[in-house]
């Protein structure tokens, strides 16, 4: 059986991750991450954060502060938010751990030992008034190749080029801006050169690869490739192992790489296998997989495969399924040019999941995708609307109707049938979605099903059949708690914490993804409280900013799940999409009837618009008599969590004020019908 190694990009330590990062190399590596494990495959998934090279000593000057404190802070910001993202990873390493140094120069001395990596003369680019070599991105200035003003020492990230700092036009010091001039110097250069033709030949073999990988790898080897310098003049990073190196350490591409492995390294010394790391990096039947943006697939598709294939004895990248860039609301994701929308920022104010399936849903698979709040606005209440809505009105007639039980009784028939056998085919499809990284499609696939299962719900009209036939009512409310298990499996890669809410609900049967189109759920097992699965966004929705004020700088302190879940603002001012998650609705009183042994408590059957009244419990006994109430219009909070009052279901509230003269329903105007909003 093939092993998994699956790796995201390892992102540099110097600032909070962005949405656009989670899009493009995190989000989709888990997804395939959890999918691959409900298949019982044998998986790895590592990543950990890049602590070297010109990225952190730049930051580390700008901020005044050692790279160790700049490093060691992100380190554990950009840890948190994967967590809190659920993104899974089985190892978070560190480039700065002394193992990956010492495996990092065993690297370096054995492509060394090969002729793979030689010493010669160079000239650099040095800055007189700051008198220092200016690696990397201490150059600033035009790219040779699109033309872009916003061009680094090594790259541009317009065109994703890798570039000389010589090339670029106009260069200029990132620190004073003055002008530059090349001088000689000595590194060590990777010969790329003598990796052409094999890097031609297994390019060309390379299946299922994306187009826009292939054709970037391609693109490059017709320039021609040369060797590349390896090493930099800065004094953090990894010592070059050799004596009279004095102050030069490793490129940071260079070691980053091998960070893959360190990481998988330090996985299995935790787990007490030290040696285990080589069944996957030196194992013939392994599928490397590297999830990363598209500025990333040079280094990747070209750079890495060269290093292990001269390393020998390592597996090369199976597939490399780059993402290209995501866009928000018109703006590119830039952490340099402060465009972007931290993921710290969005947990602070909102679940996890609407995000995860959002950006899922719009991965940039093969373009750059342009992403706007309304969008996200709209992904969010199409999962309240459909898979919530299915969830909540099952597990609640269920609880109504049948005692919270899985109900018992009646022969299933074509619609079932139907119903189960759609589920079956949607796995399959989406297997092969998935399997070939067309996240994007397997994602919509998933909430086609969730359709279904509503669609299944309103034909099979419980509400009406309770009255005249028990069975079948029975049967469509098993058959739905059935479905929602299927749904559970079918969507918990894209939505692990909605998937732990719905177990919570319906008792997991389906343990595998190939258990999705299986019945399993068995009869008479008592279910959970129904729980709103996903809160609404009304049309105020403008980002995170606009539920919880003045979140925007990165480095603000970092909420603890309590503040997170409520999405107050520093001044305890509750922002306006908040306000808009209270799902507040008119209602008509249908019946109102004492609640045995509580002298303040009535029962009241609301209609509120749905398919069935609303059973709300009310303390307010003492001011109205139940026979006035009937035909009143009342507000409902229809959103609120299940309460229990004297052993009587209520589900929602109704507003009343409350003042020194008495307690007095909130009335609509008499033009107000059943389920309209109040807001
Ligand atoms: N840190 C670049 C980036 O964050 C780099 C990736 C390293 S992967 C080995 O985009
Ligand atoms: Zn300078």
């Amino acid at each position: 059986m093939a092993r998994y190694l699956v790796t995201s990009a390892l992102p540099y330590a110097n600032g909070p991750l962005h949405l656009g990062h989670l899009a493009g190399a995190y989000l989709p590596a888990d997804i395939y991450v959890r999918f691959l494990r409900l298949r019982g495959e044998d998986v790895v998934f590592v990543c950990g954060t890049d602590e070297h090279g010109v990225p952190i000593t730049l930051t580390a000057e700008r901020q005044g502060r050692t790279p160790r404190e700049v490093v060691d802070e992100y380190h554990e910001v950009i840890r948190r938010d994967f967590e809190a993202f659920g993104i899974g990873f089985d190892n978070f390493s560190r480039t700065s751990r002394p193992e990956h140094f010492r495996f990092a120069q065993e690297v370096f001395l054995d492509l060394l030992g090969k002729g793979y990596i030689m010493e010669k003369p160079m000239r650099q680019l040095y800055c007189s008034s700051c008198s220092r070599f200016l690696p990397d991105r201490y150059v600033l200035g035009t790219c040779p190749r699109c033309g872009s003003g916003g061009a680094r020492g090594d790259q541009c990230e317009s065109c994703g080029s890798w570039l000389d700092a010589l090339d670029l036009v106009e260069p200029r010091c990132s620190i004073c801006s003055s002008r530059p001039v090349p001088r000689e110097t000595r590194h060590w250069f990777l010969r790329l050169d003598l990796f052409q033709g094999w890097l031609r030949e297994w390019l060309d073999g390379r299946e299922g690869w994306r187009d826009n990988v292939l054709n970037y790898c391609r693109g490059w080897l017709d320039e021609g490739l040369q060797e590349r310098a390896i090493t930099r003049d800065i004094d953090w990073g990894v010592p070059v192992p050799l004596e009279g190196a004095g102050g030069k350490v490793l490129y940071v591409w260079f070691e980053a790489l091998l960070g893959y492995v360190s990481s998988t390294r330090e996985l299995f010394e935790r787990r007490g296998r030290p040696d285990a790391w080589r069944e996957y990096w030196n194992g013939t039947d392994t599928r490397l997989v590297h999830f990363i943006g598209k500025d990333n697939i040079v280094f990747h598709a070209v750079i890495e495969p060269a290093i292990l294939h001269g390393l020998g004895g390592f597996v090369l990248p199976w597939n490399v399924p780059a993402n290209e860039f995501l866009n928000i609301s018109g703006q590119k994701q830039s952490t340099s040019r402060g465009t972007a929308v931290w993921m710290g920022d969005y947990l602070r104010a909102l679940p996890p999941d609407p995000m995860r399936y959002a950006l899922a849903i719009n991965a940039p698979e093969g373009r750059d995708t342009e992403f706007s709040w309304a969008e996200f606005r709209a992904r969010n209440n199409e999962l309240a609307d459909v898979l919530g809505n299915f969830v909540n009105r099952t597990v609640s007639f269920a609880h109504r109707e049948f005692g919270g039980e899985i109900p018992r009784g009646g022969a299933p028939g074509e619609a079932e049938a139907a119903l189960f056998a759609s589920a079956a085919s949607m796995r399959d499809e989406l297997a092969e979605h998935i399997s070939a990284f067309r996240l994007k499609a397997a994602c919509a696939g998933a909430m086609a099903l969730a359709r279904e299962g509503n669609r299944y719900f309103d034909a099979a009209e419980p509400w009406r059949r309770i009255k005249s036939d028990r069975e079948g009512c029975a049967l469509s409310i098993r058959t739905c708690l059935q479905f929602i298990d299927w749904l559970r499996v079918a969507f918990s890669p894209f939505l692990p914490f909605t998937a732990e809410a719905i177990g919570a609900m319906v008792p997991p049967a389906a343990s595998g993804w190939d258990s999705v189109g299986v019945p399993g759920l068995s009869e008479g097992i008592a279910l959970g409280r129904p729980a709103i699965l996903f809160g609404k966004l009304d049309e105020a929705f403008d980002g995170p900013g606009s539920l919880s004020a003045g979140a925007s700088a990165p480095a603000a302190p970092r909420g603890g799940e309590k503040e997170r879940k409520d999405g107050a603002s520093a001044e305890g001012l509750l922002g306006m999409a908040d306000f808009g998650r209270v799902d507040l609705r008119v209602g008509i009183v249908l019946s109102a009837t004492p609640v045995e042994g509580a002298d303040k408590l009535l029962k009241l059957m609301v209609d509120i618009g749905e398919d069935s009244p609303r059973q709300v419990v009310a303390g307010i006994r003492k001011w109205y008599s139940p026979e006035t109430l009937p035909g009143r219009r009342v507000v409902v909070v229809c959103n609120l969590e299940p309460a229990v009052l004297r052993g009587v279901e209520s589900r929602g509230m109704i507003l009343a004020s409350v003042g020194e003269e008495g307690v007095f329903i909130v009335e609509p105007g008499a033009g107000a019908r059943p389920g309209d909003r109040v807001r």
